[in-house]
């Protein structure tokens, strides 16, 4: 039995310059997790579900549980001295570390609650985090710290609150992913090495969106449906609408998740520094991979807190698939 704190400590063992302070800033991510999934499942029964009323940053409605999960996450990371600037998905603005606290070397960006749509009907959700290095050189962390390329990051992982909890992470060693034993409190491993099929049997889309999205992306949904077997063997659709969830599915049995650009999101939904980079900076070491159409994921550089991009992710052939249709019909447009 491995428990999370033993796997990391052993992977800190192979780096003799490692100071431990990342191994520290993912225990504390770990325990803030335990925290948020012990309140999700006693939601339904401490009367925690619902909305608190407010909007967050993108003018969506905030759910009880979206702030007590980003307050978790904060108050678990904000004083250990291990971090100099955080960024949630739920805050308009970078959080600061407190004044009469130590500040240290690392920035961590959060998605608290994804897929929180799903709370108030006992579905899956989960919590996003991206940890990157400071660039600053001194003092409180500026913005230039969290504006990074993904491909700058140390780290990355997601927690999914499932039938059961798991925490799933890489250091950029592959990935690996913990499972939350809930009679002593611990994630123990139960994925030591969690590689994706290079061809997946999901494809997951909201496809609802159908009409609105551009020509390219209407072909090459319709070929992972199967209309156009002499390219693409069709598959089997699955769409949860929480990309912690949708994920994972297809991170462990193979698949393509997409949320493409469309006529109301001209630049997608999802966001590039709490949700996209970090699911790409896991796929790729799982041997899959991520783009925007265009361009890899992890080599966007942001030039803004919340921005957003399209997201295709998933299976490697999958996704190649995908990008050369939309190149293609690009190319024949033009
Ligand atoms: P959230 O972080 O506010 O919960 O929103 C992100 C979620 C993703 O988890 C999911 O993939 C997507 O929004 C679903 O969007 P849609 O309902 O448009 O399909
Ligand atoms: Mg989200």
């Amino acid at each position: 039995m491995t428990t999370i704190e033993r796997f990391i400590l052993d992977q800190e063992e192979k780096y003799p310059e490692a100071t431990g302070e990342l191994s520290n800033l993912l225990y504390d991510i770990a325990l803030a997790a335990k925290i948020i999934a012990a309140s999700i499942r006693r939601a339904g029964l401490v009367n925690i579900l619902g909305s608190a009323g407010a909007t967050n940053v993108q003018g969506e409605e905030q759910q009880k549980l979206d702030l007590f999960a980003n307050a978790t996450l904060t108050n678990a990371l904000n004083h250990t001295g291990r971090v100099c600037v955080m960024a949630s998905e739920e805050d308009e603005m970078l959080i600061p570390v407190p004044d009469n606290y130590p500040v240290g070397k690392y920035v961590v960006l959060y998605d608290p609650l994804d897929g929180s749509s799903n709370i108030d009907v006992n579905g899956a959700v989960g919590t996003i985090f991206s940890i990157y290095r400071r660039v600053s050189l001194e003092g409180h962390g500026a913005l230039a710290d969290v504006l990074q390329a993904g491909c700058k990051q140390v780290a990355a992982g997601y927690v999914i609150y499932g039938s059961s909890t798991m925490l799933v992470y890489t250091t950029g060693q592959g990935v690996a992913g913990f499972t939350l034993d809930p009679s002593i409190g611990e994630f123990l491993l139960s994925h030591p090495k969690l590689v994706t099929p290079r061809v997946g049997k999901y494809y997951s889309v909201n496809e609802s969106n159908f009409a609105r999205w551009q020509k390219g992306t209407q072909w090459a949904v319709r070929g992972l449906h199967g209309d156009r077997p002499e390219e693409i063997k069709g598959k089997n659709s699955r769409y949860i609408g929480s990309l912690v969830a949708d994920f994972h599915r297809n991170l462990i049995a193979g698949g393509i998740f997409l949320y493409p650009s469309d006529s109301r999101n001209p630049d997608g939904k999802l966001r590039l520094l709490y949700e996209c980079s970090p699911m790409a900076f896991i796929a790729e070491q799982a041997g899959g991979s991520a783009t925007d159409g265009t361009r890899r994921i992890l080599d966007i550089m942001p030039d803004h807190l919340h921005q957003r991009t399209p997201l295709v992710i998933g299976s490697r052939e999958d996704v190649g698939y995908v990008a050369d249709t939309l190149r293609s019909l690009q190319q024949d447009r033009a």
